[in-house]
């Protein structure tokens, strides 16, 4: 049986899982899904309400995403994300998790939703086809449900920037020693985790498959991309994205 992993396919947590498992030479199956529609397969396979969920088809469904990173270290190729007894790794990962994760969304979906085209070009990628025509025809629903459970409104995304300010912030004096990643001279999952959490407001190249068209990206939002660029936190997101 293939590995499946679900998700949605836009989501960061999911670039996250999919990172870990293509850097561990993890042959899977993407089974993506638009926001909402994960609902179903996830709670089919056994999972929580969130994607990225992994199904392995040897043990339990891995449903969080640092535990798909965990898993990954056990059962792939690659050094560990996790180096073993670097505890400073793991909790800067977590706090990336827990606070870094929700804010960038919020951030990106305050700038994204309020422009019908771009939110039609991220969601009309991937997914399947049924879905997809689903989710435009409900396309006001859909914002309207997003809007209200992230909470997603101007004194929300002002909170999130200040988290994404302070996080920046942790990060670039961390990298102020000269060191190439957070953990020294090679990626952890506190990179992996940091620069796919980073993303939607950082805008990689690299994650281009999950953004509005260059030329859609309302300028607001492409503002935001332009200034977290131009610090050595938005440096490390992407020289991540070009060595991944
Ligand atoms: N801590 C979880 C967070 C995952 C998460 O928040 N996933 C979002 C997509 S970005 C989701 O599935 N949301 C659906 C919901 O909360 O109902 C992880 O790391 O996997």
């Amino acid at each position: 049986m293939s590995i499946r992993l679900i998700t949605i396919a836009f989501s960061h947590y999911c670039e996250k899982a999919r990172w870990a498992l293509d850097r561990a030479g993890i042959a899977y199956v993407e089974d993506a899904h638009l926001p909402l529609f994960s609902y179903l397969p996830l709670v089919r396979a056994g999972a929580k309400r969130t994607a990225p969920a992994l199904v392995t088809g040897d043990g339990p469904v891995v449903v969080d995403s640092t535990d798909i990173l965990h898993w990954c270290d056990g059962k792939g190729d690659a050094e560990p994300l996790f180096p073993p007894g670097d505890a400073a790794v793991a909790e800067l990962e977590d706090d990336f998790d827990r606070r870094l994760g929700p804010a960038t969304r919020r951030l990106a979906y305050f700038h994204l939703l309020g422009d019908r085209r771009a939110t039609l070009d991220v969601m009309g990628k991937h997914g399947p086809a049924w879905e997809r025509v689903v989710g435009k025809a409900a396309w006001r629903l859909a914002v309207i449900a997003i809007r209200r459970g992230l909470r997603v409104d101007a004194a929300g995304a002002e909170r999130s920037r200040t988290v994404i300010d302070q996080t920046f912030a942790v990060v670039g004096e961390r990298l102020a020693d000269g060191r190439r990643y957070l953990g020294g001279d090679r990626l952890t999952a506190a990179d992996l985790t940091f620069a796919s959490l980073a993303a939607p407001i950082v805008l990689p190249p690299g994650y281009a498959d999950y953004l509005p068209r260059p030329d859609l990206v309302p300028p607001a939002f492409q503002a935001i991309a332009d200034h977290y660029r131009r610090t050595p936190a938005g440096e490390l997101v992407l020289r991540a994205y070009d060595e991944r």
